[in-house]
């Protein structure tokens, strides 16, 4: 679609084309096939954090028999756990596949969306110009905005810096000394691809993680055959795959005293691949397995023991012109400094891009800690769908199931305003307020919580404003109706319901 085509107005504008905008897009197109639905993209094709992530080895850390679209089977993937080039493949034959193509516009950035109190409408403002939507779905992604450390002296820094989220292609690591900074899932899937590569390797770890393997196998030709001739037979196996990672919540959430258990294989597989008792110590996290994502890779430990790689756990001091200087004074003379150091989940950009109904913008309203009703709809924003909202994250599943379930609930919603003639909805501060009452007292015990460690998870105010506490169907059965009484409903201009 060519910038021309950015009509006046839509009925429902998908702002984003990772996974949770092409479900949402899909959801409300399967509903309705007339639906008058678009999805704006600020990059030159769909794919998301997909598209974006292309560090070596990058690859999904949930099996993918369930990071995958319930409604998209497909036969073609290589390994258990998919490659990131396959993962882009696969969302862009989706697109193509349901129609998405054609009410996609590319190259189109959100610049602001308001809403306007009397058209009852989003005016949304896009680098491509302006239109109006009813309704606005704003599937940006958690994990879509690099964070990058202020240091002192970076931008003296005579060699190459990139962070793990754009990789730099055209720059060649072979022989340089290379300082990585982060240890976290992106971290322990690029640093064995390029040990081999480089002459030295040093990497600065502020906290380590719990580490326990990954189980991936490549999928054989037969394999792929009996999915491909029997689809049932994926679809057992994705359930039989759903109902074992819904125990692991088990532990993580309202069994945390099993947690120890757990440590004991991930302490025995430590003790297995690392044989320096110093490494090893380093390594060796001091709070309880879960609270952080764990990692799942088999060469990361490995990689760490190697000869022509350093880890640092010294705190970082300053950048020099030539390398890096740790707070125990050491200089690390290094050519490439690459940041893995993660995104800004609860501080999400889109947040100040959006203005509700009393001028106020979404992130000043949250003042650094995201609520939600359900995670997806917001007192005063009406008509706006957050996709990958507020506690909708997950540590034992995935996260394609939490965005399938928003986006039924989006055409819940549809469909309730239309079969009702309802022109807004807008969640009620007391509907909103008894489900994060809810949350908040059903994260308090989980170990993201209590498991003593600092995560992304914990916002600024030091709430728990990222993570789903329990099972996954409880989330997908809380979204399964449209439950009008939630909401303050208007029919026509200004026209509140009483109550
Ligand atoms: O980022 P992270 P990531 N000085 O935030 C460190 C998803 N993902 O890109 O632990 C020094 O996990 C930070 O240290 P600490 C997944 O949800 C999914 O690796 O905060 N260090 C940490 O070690 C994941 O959770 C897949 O003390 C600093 C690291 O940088 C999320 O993306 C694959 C620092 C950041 O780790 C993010 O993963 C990959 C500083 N100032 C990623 N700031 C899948 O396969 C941060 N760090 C689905």
């Amino acid at each position: 679609m060519s910038a021309a085509a950015l009509p006046a107005t839509v009925h429902t504008l998908v702002v984003g084309a990772g996974f949770a905008g092409l479900a949402a897009a899909a959801a409300v197109l399967a509903e309705d096939p007339g639906a008058d639905v678009l999805i704006i993209e600020r990059a030159d094709e769909v794919g998301g954090t997909w598209r974006d992530n292309t560090y070596p080895g990058c690859a999904c850390d949930v099996p993918t028999s369930l990071y995958s679209f319930s409604f998209a089977p497909s036969a073609d993937w290589s390994h258990t756990f998919a490659r990131q080039p396959e993962i882009l493949r696969y969302l862009r034959d989706v697109t193509d596949q349901y129609g998405l193509r054609d009410r996609l516009v590319t190259g189109c950035e959100l610049r602001g969306a308001h809403w306007d109190t009397d058209r009852q409408t989003w005016q949304v403002r896009t680098t491509l110009g302006e239109l109006t939507a009813t309704v606005l779905v704003a599937a940006t992604g958690a994990l879509s905005t690099p964070k990058l450390p202020e240091l002192p002296g970076l931008d003296a820094f005579g060699g190459t810096v990139f962070h793990s989220a754009t990789w730099n292609h055209d720059h060649d690591l072979t022989g340089e000394r290379v300082a990585v900074i982060g240890t976290g899932a992106s971290a322990v899937q690029f640093v064995p691809e390029i040990a081999d590569r480089t002459a030295h390797l040093t990497v600065f770890q502020r906290t380590p993680a719990w580490v326990m393997p990954r189980l991936d196998r490549t999928l054989g030709t037969a394999e792929k055959t009996l999915y491909r001739r029997i689809p049932l037979a994926q679809k057992m196996v994705r359930a039989t795959v759903y109902a074992y990672r819904e125990l692991y919540v088990t532990a993580l959430a309202h069994l945390t005293w099993l947690l120890p258990l757990v440590q004991l294989i991930a302490r025995a597989r430590l003790r297995h691949q690392v044989r320096d008792r110093a490494l090893r110590r380093a390594l060796t996290p001091d709070f309880t397995i879960g609270c952080k994502r764990i990692l799942l890779t088999n060469d990361w430990l490995p990689t760490l023991a190697r000869d022509d790689v350093d880890l640092v756990t010294a705190p970082l001091a300053e950048v020099t012109e030539s390398g890096i200087r740790d707070n125990d004074g050491h200089h690390h003379r290094v050519d490439t400094i690459i940041f893995a150091t993660g995104f800004t989940p609860t501080e999400p950009p889109v947040a100040h891009l959006l203005t509700g109904r009393d001028g106020a913008t979404l992130a000043q309203h949250w003042a650094g800690s995201p609520t939600a009703h359900l995670g997806t709809t917001v007192t005063g924003f009406p008509n706006l769908f957050l996709m990958y909202g507020p506690n909708t994250n997950l540590g034992h599943s995935s996260i394609v199931y939490m965005l399938e379930s928003q986006a039924r609930y989006l055409t819940t919603a549809l469909r309730a305003m239309h079969d009702s003639g309802l022109a807004a909805i807008e969640a009620r501060p007391e509907a909103q307020q008894n489900y994060n009452t809810w949350l908040a007292d059903a994260l308090a015990d989980t170990v993201w919580n209590s498991g003593g460690c600092s995560s992304w998870y914990l916002d600024s105010r030091g709430r728990n404003s990222i993570m789903w506490p329990t099972f996954t169907f409880r989330f997908r059965s809380r979204l399964r109706t449209f439950d009008t009484a939630d909401y303050r409903v208007e029919r026509t201009h200004h026209k509140v319901q009483a109550g």
